[in-house]
């Protein structure tokens, strides 16, 4: 039996409950009521505890005016959104600070910490025998995007499909994408499909979604009026799920350093030996590898066999195990005192539909047994940041179905996911997935810190207040990769200090 985790399906902005109404009269100042009539004005329910907090705020009116500003501003303020707010705003205007390690937190918390695994496919898996049923799948994708969609303040008083088929007014309603075309004059027809009706939803060419890309089963809120003849509506607004905006990671007192190791390979001809031991020489004796607390390998630990034509021009080893044996040997130079965790990726050798579980016994009896193997996608938390890994087959996908999206901005096509709130959106192309009858790729909780790999680049980003790592790899050009003309970035380790956010790379290709 693999072990099982604990699900954590929370939202980190809870506390969304409750009742809203505010006495205005009886509370204090004038200040308070300008911002509240500022907001409500436009539409938004104001947290009592958020209007509190607003008010007593330095630069209330201009944060209240931010709030304003950003289009996807929640229906429901709630206190923590006011102080994410605030946050930002005081970034915006204070000059960026360089780690702001407070001494007295440190003293209070011990690092480093146990790593938890909060969401992991691994023990959970339901798919049983030949039974292959997406329905559910599909089904709980729909509830918990819904969910986060229907938080949205353009989308409040929305209906099912079958309903506002009746109603025919100005509608709201939340869509699966069933099918995407484009018709003869250019606009974008979707099919979206709810849990039990269908519509087809116009967008219209010059009009303000129109230059966004939609793609198959994705989740999405329409804000729209039904045309003349009832049939079809026309779409006013496209509401993603999107993510929070948030002030990014508060600093916490830790040292603690986070690396990426990713897309290793070993048994490939293109593995790189050298660049790998100039790496655990750098890791054993620099000042500042001392402070590496934990890596995360976000899969293709090997190169695997038969993963595509001809692959085996390019091995060096040609048995999976023993690549798995060489790949403990060159985990085994890492410093004992660095807690590692091991996710599969589209080379290793579990099953290729996602989510992928943790590599099988077998394989983890080869390594070192304080190793942690996970999943793919994953859910951790390290020192309290919350970690999203995904080793990222789907960005094929989106590469391919994405304009403007190509293999050398995968931060870029990380934010496409994030907006969707979904890793591996796209079903039946070329990542697999698993017809479980929960959606582990659904991104439900919002990370602090989001890895991919796959796709060979060093890139790091921030988005709405995520860390974005593409985790570089371990293996030079492919002829795969020459032929289609995709250049990597190997040996490169991206590094996140846990302590301030602080992210930089360390270069061991020369
Ligand atoms: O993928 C490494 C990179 O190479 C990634 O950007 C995808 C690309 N690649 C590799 N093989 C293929 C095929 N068969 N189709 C499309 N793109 C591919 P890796 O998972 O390391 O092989
Ligand atoms: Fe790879
Ligand atoms: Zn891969």
């Amino acid at each position: 039996m693999r072990p099982s985790y604990p699900d954590d399906n929370t939202e980190r902005t809870q506390g969304r409950q409750g009742k809203f109404i505010i006495n205005v009269r009886s509370k204090t100042g004038k200040m308070k009521k300008t911002i509240l009539r500022m907001l409500t004005e436009r539409g938004i329910l104001v947290d009592p505890d958020a209007a509190d907090t607003l008010a007593s705020l330095p630069n209330s009116k201009a944060c209240a005016e931010s709030i304003l500003d950003d289009e996807n501003r929640p229906l429901v303020l709630t206190r923590a959104d006011v102080e994410n707010y605030a946050t930002c705003l005081s970034k915006k205007s204070a000059p960026p600070q360089r780690r702001d390690i407070s001494k007295a937190a440190s003293a209070t918390i011990e690092f480093p910490q146990d790593i938890k695994i909060l969401k992991d496919i691994t023990g959970n898996s339901t798919c049983v025998g030949n039974v292959i049923d997406f329905a559910k799948l599909f089904n709980d994708r729909y509830l918990t995007l819904k969910k986060i969609i229907s938080r949205r303040r353009e989308m409040s008083g929305l209906i099912e499909i079958a309903k506002a088929k009746k109603v025919q007014r100005d509608v709201r309603f939340v869509g699966i994408v069933n099918d995407l075309r484009t018709t003869k004059n250019g606009h974008t027809m979707l099919d979206l499909e709810d849990e039990d009706d269908k519509i087809q939803v116009l967008i219209m060419k010059g009009s303000r979604k129109a230059n966004e890309s939609f793609v198959k089963d994705e989740v999405l809120g329409v804000v729209g009026s039904f045309s003349k003849d009832g049939e079809i509506v026309v779409a006013k607004d496209i509401i993603r799920p999107e993510v929070p905006l948030n002030s990014g990671l508060t600093p916490n007192g830790s040292n603690s350093i986070l690396a990426f190791v990713s897309d290793i390979h070993v048994g490939s001809a293109e593995f790189l030996g050298d660049e790998w031991n100039r790496f655990i020489s750098w890791l054993n004796k620099d000042p500042v590898a001392k402070d590496i607390k934990y890596i995360v390998m976000p899969g293709d630990l090997v190169d695997g066999i038969g993963i595509y034509p001809n692959q085996e021009d390019e091995l060096l080893i040609e048995d999976v195990y023993a690549q798995y044996a060489e790949l403990s040997r060159l985990v085994n130079m890492i410093p004992k005192s660095i807690k590692i965790v091991m996710m599969p990726g589209n080379h290793d050798a579990v099953r290729l539909a996602e989510p992928q579980p943790a590599l099988p016994k077998e394989i983890k009896s080869m390594f070192d047994p304080n190793i942690m193997f996970v999943g793919n996608p994953c859910y951790l938390e390290i020192e309290g940041r919350i970690v999203l890994a995904y080793h990222g087959r789907s960005m094929d996908d989106f590469v391919s179905n994405v304009r403007n999206l190509s293999y050398s901005v995968p931060d870029e096509i990380m934010k496409e996911m994030l907006r969707r709130r979904h890793v591996a959106p796209i079903y039946g192309e070329k990542t697999a997935l698993a017809p479980e009858q929960k959606d582990y790729l659904v991104i439900d909780r919002v990370p602090d810190i989001f890895v991919t790999g796959h796709v060979h680049a060093c890139k790091l980003a921030e988005y709405r207040g995520i860390k974005l790592i593409n985790a570089s790899a371990w293996q030079s050009q492919t002829s795969f990769q020459r032929m289609h003309n995709q250049i990597p970035e190997p040996a490169k380790v991206p590094l996140i200090s846990l302590g301030s956010g602080e992210m930089w790379v360390e270069d061991f290709s020369s």
